[in-house]
């Protein structure tokens, strides 16, 4: 099978590095390494739309668990390499780092790896086919187990498969990621439905075809409004304080700048930035020029406006983004990614773009929409005043911190090595009682919540910082908060929520997941958070051995466990206990099931994406109340929540 030339063998060592660290190329082996995978293929495509020449890409979920990715560009050459001597198709496959650029030609790059993505693909592909429509001729090249080439050549070239239309161009990949490197191979839906809706926001006009076989669903993406049509769907579970989003667009030199925003009365700010439709999610200069403009041009207004009466006040930046949903998206000739995960844009051009281009544009704009000008100043001033205010009781809050009388509510631990504590935050007092009897004493402290959480994505901050339960949570993880937040010193090495497996008990881990979200996202990011996960079932059933029978018990975790359980243990089932809550377990059970390290379930809570966590938050925070019930229901179904 692997009949290659010589040059070809160098050639592979290149993919066989890949396949070697795969998390240097993809970041993970995990679900979000392989749909990167997919990500990197739909880049090729989209680099084609910006350059003017493909108008639709259509997305395939196959049957056979391959994707197939099509696109109507104006296909990857295939005519001889003039130094390789294969088609060029196959370096743009083989060779790594062999981007776009090989035919001399400026191919702008939009996505992640900037051109070497195909060859990495490959390379983590048990089986990968491309087939070209170029010249009235079908092409067709084929690689198996990480890019060794199956088809031979006729003199330097790709056989010819077939005849079509010379107008009917594009590329077709379809590819299957290999099984051995990755931990699932499972490509998700969901996942990708949300990935190609947010490309349609970021290409406008470009229409996306997306098919599951398995599942059965079609669906198409095509967005008229670009941006302007995200922020509206950003914003669509939410209240927004005007209409319309507002939609700005200029060119600074080489750079093109788009913006659109949207005020909702949410207490807290969402921008997302794009740079050559990259998702930068830790921002950079692009958001900075556009933070600069807007806190400048809402600044220079209010004074005009004698919004801010005293001289020497001004908004902070952060009165006049409370509640603003905006998408900053340019187009950069040369950008250049920073950082250890290269999200974040560092070119200082873009910085001045963003500015230059918000200033001269949101003027214009603003001198003829003068309510709406209204409406947002007003917005900045009761976040003004609310600072004014909060500032003061924010100062005493934080002071007071050290001094909470935390004793009564958290049962701490212990140790006092971080490294080896656990805080088990429990839901209500009845399962409280229980869980600091079982617990271990040594390394698990617990703390009881009473009451309802604070929804944080609905209060202000002075509200939140006054509030009994989130006092007493930011006291006993020793972090601090916001701004003051330090993660080396948090206490404990693992926050576990533990919840009843119901409805409430999912609104509550969503309450508690929200707060850590907005105020400790770190904790998040470096999987501090956990989800304890409680049997649903105990099940005592017969076994028979030696002619004797006797009684054994399990505990099941969920319906589907049960089920398992029902048809094929084999055993005779003598009685089945379902738990309601926690509060139902004596200690020891507790202990065995959800305390005890070695027996118990955990579920980290990760962030899969920075959109997608805002929206999960806002879907269920809103105050548009069908939307959140659905997502909780599901998730309790399932007894797992992963933000
Ligand atoms: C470079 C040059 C040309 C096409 C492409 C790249 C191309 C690459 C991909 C990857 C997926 N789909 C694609 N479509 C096109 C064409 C140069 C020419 O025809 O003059």
């Amino acid at each position: 099978m692997e009949q290659y030339s010589g040059n070809q063998i160098v050639v592979l060592e290149g993919l066989e590095a890949v396949r070697k660290r795969p998390g240097m190329y993809i970041g993970s082996t995990g679900p979000r390494g392989l749909h990167h995978l997919i990500w990197e293929i739909l880049d090729n495509g989209i680099d084609e739309h910006l350059a003017g020449y493909c108008t639709q890409i259509d997305v395939t979920l196959r049957k056979d668990g391959g994707i197939e990715i099509v696109d109507n560009g104006r296909g990857i050459p295939v005519d001889p390499h003039p130094t390789k001597k294969i088609p060029s198709v196959r370096v743009v496959y083989t060779i790594l780092h062999a981007g776009g650029k090989f035919d001399g030609s400026v191919y702008k790059v939009s996505g992640g790896l900037h051109g070497v993505g195909a060859s990495v693909v490959n390379a983590l592909s048990k089986h990968m086919i491309v087939e070209i429509k170029r010249d009235g001729k079908i092409y067709r090249d084929e690689y198996v187990n990480g890019g060794h080439p199956i088809i031979e050549l006729e003199n330097g070239m790709l056989p010819v498969i077939g005849k079509c239309n010379k107008s009917d161009t594009g590329t077709k990949i379809i590819f299957y990621p290999d099984d051995t490197i990755f931990e699932t191979v499972e490509f998700k839906s969901e996942t990708i439905q949300k990935k190609l809706k947010e490309i349609a926001f970021l290409n406008k006009n470009l229409l996306i075809n997306f098919k599951d076989e398995k599942l059965n669903i079609s669906k198409s993406y095509i967005e008229q409004f670009g941006i302007k049509s995200f922020v509206s769907y950003l914003t669509r579970d939410m209240n927004v304080l005007h209409k319309e989003p507002i939609y700005l667009e200029g060119k600074s030199g080489d750079i093109e700048v788009e913006i659109a925003f949207q005020y909702t009365d949410n207490f807290n700010e969402q921008i997302n930035s794009y740079c050559n439709r990259i998702n930068v999610v830790d921002g950079g200069t692009l958001v900075t020029g556009f933070k600069t403009g807007l806190t400048r041009i809402m600044n220079q207004y209010a004074r005009e406006l004698n919004v801010l009466k005293d001289k020497d006040d001004n908004f902070d930046g952060k009165d006049i983004r409370n509640g603003i949903v905006a998408i900053v998206s340019i187009k950069h000739p040369d950008p250049q990614f920073e950082g250890q995960t290269k999200t974040k844009l560092g070119n200082t051009d873009a910085k001045s773009a963003v500015e230059e281009v918000f200033s001269t544009e949101s003027q214009r704009w603003f001198d003829k929409n003068v309510e709406v000008l209204r409406v947002i100043l007003d917005n900045s001033m009761k976040s003004f005043n609310a600072r004014k205010a909060g500032d003061k009781a924010r100062n005493a809050v934080l002071k007071q911190l050290n001094d909470v009388d935390t004793r009564s509510k958290l049962a701490s631990c212990s140790s006092k090595k971080p490294e080896e504590c656990e805080l088990y935050i429990v839901e209500g007092d009845s399962a409280g009682g229980t869980v600091k009897t079982a617990r271990n004493r040594r390394t698990q402290a617990f703390l009881p919540l009473r009451g309802k959480i604070l929804n944080v994505e609905k209060a202000s901050l002075e509200k939140i910082l006054v509030n009994n339960e989130i006092k007493t949570m930011i006291a006993a993880f020793g972090c601090g908060i916001g701004d003051d937040f330090d993660i080396t010193k948090l206490r404990y090495d693992k926050i576990i929520i533990l919840t009843d497996a119901d409805v409430d008990g999912a609104h509550i881990s969503t309450l508690l997941l929200t707060f850590f979200y907005r105020f400790m996202p770190q904790l998040i990011l470096e999987g501090k958070i956990y989800r304890g996960m409680p049997p649903l079932y105990k099940v005592d059933y017969e076994v028979s051995g030696k002619g004797k029978k006797s009684k054994k018990s399990e505990y099941l975790f969920n319906d589907f466990e049960l089920e398992k359980f029902r048809k094929t243990s084999g055993h005779k089932i003598l009685s089945l206990q379902r738990y309601k809550g926690l509060g139902e377990m004596d200690a020891n059970q507790l202990w065995e099931t959800t305390l005890n390290p070695e027996t118990r379930i955990l579920a980290q809570i990760s962030i899969s994406d920075n959109i997608e966590a805002d929206e999960i938050t806002t879907t269920l925070m809103s105050s548009n109340v069908p939307p959140r019930r659905t997502f909780i229901m599901e998730e309790a179904k399932y007894a797992r929540l992963d933000v």
